[in-house]
């Protein structure tokens, strides 16, 4: 069996910065983080940005200069959530993509987001794919249910394949509103994915750990990082993201599939050699 990806979600759009000081939120702070994390086996750098007051923006002009610093620091995958926060209109999550990723999110349908409502109609979904396509950017697919994986069967019937030729997702489980996070229903919606698929699983909050053996006994691969959870154990708040990779890329050592390194990781999913 092969490696496996590791994917770090370092900031996210809803932890608090005046709560949770160790999280990234300046340019620097995030390419600090960047580097940390390649180094301890990440592959594949999942971006949400702050603006000046620590509020999560999908300004393009900030995700440009983040793309470029990024690229500069690391060889790392970026990969731009197209989810943001969710306040945030479609037309500022299309226009994502105009700063030019490698990757982005693509959330495959509506789901519950604790008190409030993270929202991907079809319209969107469909939309935002088409995009992906004319600009060739390689989507992964975002499952937070087992509906959502209803849609990426209808998109890829309606549309044909994403750019890269390759399908691979993330399962987001422990959401509260989703699906939850655990082996059986990691399980179960691993056997719903296309043919071909390949995929990786997050566990939000306390489901982080139990997501992750399960995805590492299934065959899939792993995202992890202050997006996902800020707690490293109970009572024992996340120091830095390159902590949760480096327990990640552990275990996948121990499950002697070892972590993919980027130029890999670009082969794997169908994203073109860094230049
Ligand atoms: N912040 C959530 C509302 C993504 O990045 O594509 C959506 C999210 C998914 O984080
Ligand atoms: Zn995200």
């Amino acid at each position: 069996m092969s490696g496996t990806l590791i994917t770090v979600a370092a900031t996210g759009a809803e932890a608090d910065k005046a709560k949770v000081p160790a999280l990234p939120v300046t340019l620097g702070e995030l390419t600090q983080t960047a580097v940390q994390c390649r180094q301890a086996g990440a592959a594949v750098i999942h971006v949400h940005i702050r603006d000046d007051e620590a509020k999560p923006t999908l300004d393009v002009g900030r995700l440009k200069d983040t793309v470029a610093a990024l690229r500069a620091a690391t060889d790392l995958i970026v990969q731009l959530s197209t989810g943001g926060a969710v306040t945030d209109s479609f037309g500022a999550r299309l226009a994502v993509l105009d700063a030019g990723p490698d990757a982005c999110s693509l959330t495959c349908g509506t789901v519950n987001f604790g008190d409030d409502v993270f929202a991907n109609p079809w319209g969107f979904i469909k939309d935002l794919y088409q995009l992906t396509r004319e600009r060739g950017v390689v989507p992964e697919f975002e499952l937070f249910d087992f509906g959502h994986i209803a849609t990426l069967h209808r998109l890829l019937g309606e549309f044909g394949p994403p750019a890269g030729g390759h399908v691979h997702c993330d399962l987001v489980m422990g959401v509260p509103g989703g699906m939850p996070g655990d082996a059986a229903t990691l399980t179960a919606a691993v056997r719903g994915l296309p043919d071909g698929a390949t995929w990786s699983a997050t566990g939000i909050g306390r489901t982080t750990l139990p997501v992750i053996f399960g995805a590492l006994g299934a065959g899939g691969h792993l995202r992890v990082g202050m997006e996902d959870t800020v707690s490293y154990a109970r009572g024992r708040p996340v120091a830095r993201n390159a902590e949760l990779v480096e327990r990640a890329a552990e275990l996948a050592r121990i499950a002697q599939r070892p972590p993919m390194n980027p130029a890999d990781a670009r082969a794997f999913l169908g994203i073109a050699s860094a230049s």
